[in-house]
């Protein structure tokens, strides 16, 4: 049998307008957790809330610290919605599916979305808890054909070769970082180059050591998928890793990357994370 290359566009259609007809939120803005930041949907008020497994055609979280819920809501009265848990390639989802929610925001009225992130420091100078803005991304799984754009294109969305050489918003970034000295957050506030991996194992030490010879300060396996369906139909993005481990570099070190660590730094940056991102929303003007 032939094999599936993505969701038709009435298939998003179908999603997208139930959750219309199910909510009277109209978000402007869409927030993606990453794994131990779902707290960030508390956030939220006048909440109205969707479980994955309730919205036609959504997929399910499978990992644990993604709690699998759109939460609809408000933020000093502006409109938003946040997806409590994300789709990653190491679930076995197809990449089309990864990045399904980010179309359904589009078609519902989304303009701009912030993607969050727990990732490895590769970096010398981050520290775990350490808080990188996004200023660009490698996307290795794209070297070897693992696009989300792959398939063919439908231009109600966006163009066939989009350009993703302004990727991520400079003036959102200008704005997080004004809003990182007025919170008091210079000092654990860095920006930097995010590498996305398959997964699910993490990084050898000489991956790291490629990686960062490479050009990368962060390593993690999310996020660039969504980014760049983001930009592909038109919306603003703007980007945020929380450093939750340090990637191992040296042969002598007795360290060893795993989820629970990753979740443990989620949970103690969650209220700093929280309030920068609140004051951000703050600060977005429509466009
Ligand atoms: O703990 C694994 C989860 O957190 C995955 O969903 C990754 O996206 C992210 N993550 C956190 N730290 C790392 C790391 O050191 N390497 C990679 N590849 N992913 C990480």
């Amino acid at each position: 049998p032939e094999q599936k290359l993505g969701y038709t566009y009435e298939e998003y259609k179908v999603t997208a307008d139930w959750l219309l007809a199910n909510t009277e939120h109209r978000p402007l803005i869409a927030i993606i957790c990453g794994s131990g930041l779902g707290g960030l949907a508390e956030i939220l008020k006048d909440q109205k809330v969707f479980s994955y497994s309730d919205i036609p055609n959504f997929p399910q979280s499978t990992v644990h610290g993604h709690a699998g819920r759109l939460v609809f809501g408000t933020l000093k009265g502006k409109s938003c919605v946040c997806m409590q848990g994300r789709f990653h390639l190491y679930e076995g989802y197809p990449i089309w599916k990864v990045t399904f929610p980010i179309r359904i925001f589009r078609l519902l009225g989304v303009e701009t979305t912030i993607v969050t992130n727990a990732a490895g420091g590769l970096n010398e100078d981050y520290k775990v808890g350490d808080i990188m803005l996004i200023k660009d991304h490698l996307n290795m799984p794209g070297f070897a054909g693992n696009n989300p754009l792959v398939g063919p294109n439908d231009e109600r969305f966006g163009l066939r070769f989009p350009c993703m050489s302004d990727a991520y918003d400079s003036d959102l970034r200008k704005l997080a970082k004004t809003v990182a000295r007025d919170l008091g957050y210079s000092e654990f506030l860095k920006e930097g180059v995010y590498c996305v991996l398959g997964g699910p194992s993490f990084e050898t030490i000489a991956e790291c050591s490629m990686l960062k010879r490479l050009g990368a300060d962060a390593v993690g396996m999310s996020t660039v998928h969504e980014v760049i369906v983001a930009r592909h139909c038109g919306m603003r993005v703007f980007g945020l890793s929380l450093i939750t481990n340090k990637a191992v570099m040296d042969y002598n070190s007795e360290s060893k990357a795993n989820h629970e660590e990753v979740l443990q730094t989620g949970r103690e940056r969650a209220s700093q994370l929280e309030k920068m991102i609140s004051r951000l929303i703050e600060g977005i003007e429509p466009n």
